[in-house]
């Protein structure tokens, strides 16, 4: 998988993709990761990526052209090889899930677009745009740290990325019942004892007490995932 990223703070980028399992998938040929700084792709010499609205109103808006000459400067470097998908991280966009994380995983190349500023001029999400992503329903400062969540999200899906098999299929949100309490050792720890049964080793009781127990948090804690999944909340 192929990702490019378009943004005015590449800086921000390198905490997060150089550490964990993105480093690793990385390293291990599983994803590469290209970032543009898109006032390199200004042609006035302020670099200036935005401007004033027309139409008036307080705030600054996208300027069209960076975007569209780094967008073309990637397509130019990747001719052949398969669609590219734009995507443009800002806040109207489709809510990120792990359903839309699964579909966007398909793709073989994904150029991502990070919002800044009040908005962006509405001929990049009409002309360039595929599709808009939103990380949720709280005002950030721009579309930078949702493109890392969503690298992130993507990543851990690429075959051959996460070591062990279960840890994707048996996951929470997926059968949208959370995690069951787990505990490790010590087995007594400022005398707070693990409940005795995860110590029993019958693993068909351990497992059973897992699901009851997995289904009274989500009932508690995330009600709205079992009214999803279309079991009684009762
Ligand atoms: C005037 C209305 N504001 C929208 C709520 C303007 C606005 C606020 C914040 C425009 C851009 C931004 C910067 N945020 C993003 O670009 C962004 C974002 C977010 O703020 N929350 C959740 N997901 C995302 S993805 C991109």
């Amino acid at each position: 998988m192929r990702i490019d990223i378009i943004t005015i703070f590449p800086g921000m980028f390198a905490p997060v993709l150089n550490e964990s399992i993105i480093k690793r998938a990385k390293s291990k040929g599983k994803v590469k990761i290209n970032l543009y700084d898109l006032r390199d792709y200004t042609l006035d010499k302020h670099r200036k990526v935005d401007d004033r609205p027309f139409g008036g109103g307080s705030g600054m808006v996208m300027r069209p052209e960076p975007i569209f000459r780094a967008v073309e400067k990637i397509k130019s470097q990747s001719h052949k090889v398969r669609k590219q998908k734009i995507v443009l991280l800002c806040p109207q966009g489709e809510r990120l899930t792990q359903k839309t994380a699964k579909r966007l995983a398909k793709n073989k190349h994904l150029i991502l677009i990070c919002g800044r500023y009040e908005g962006i001029d509405e001929r990049v999400r009409q002309h360039l745009v595929s599709e808009e992503i939103s990380i949720g329903d709280y005002v950030l400062t721009g579309g930078e740290l949702p493109a890392m969540v969503l690298v992130d999200c993507l990543v851990r899906l690429i075959p051959g990325v996460l070591g062990d098999k279960n840890s994707l299929n048996f996951e929470s949100f997926e059968g949208n019942l959370l995690e069951y309490p787990q505990y490790t050792r010590p087995a007594v720890f400022k005398r707070l004892r693990v409940p005795e049964i995860l110590l029993s080793g019958d693993h068909k009781k351990i497992e059973s007490w897992r699901k009851k127990e997995a289904l009274k948090r989500t009932k508690q804690k995330r009600p709205d995932l079992l009214n999803e999944r279309g079991v009684s909340n009762g």
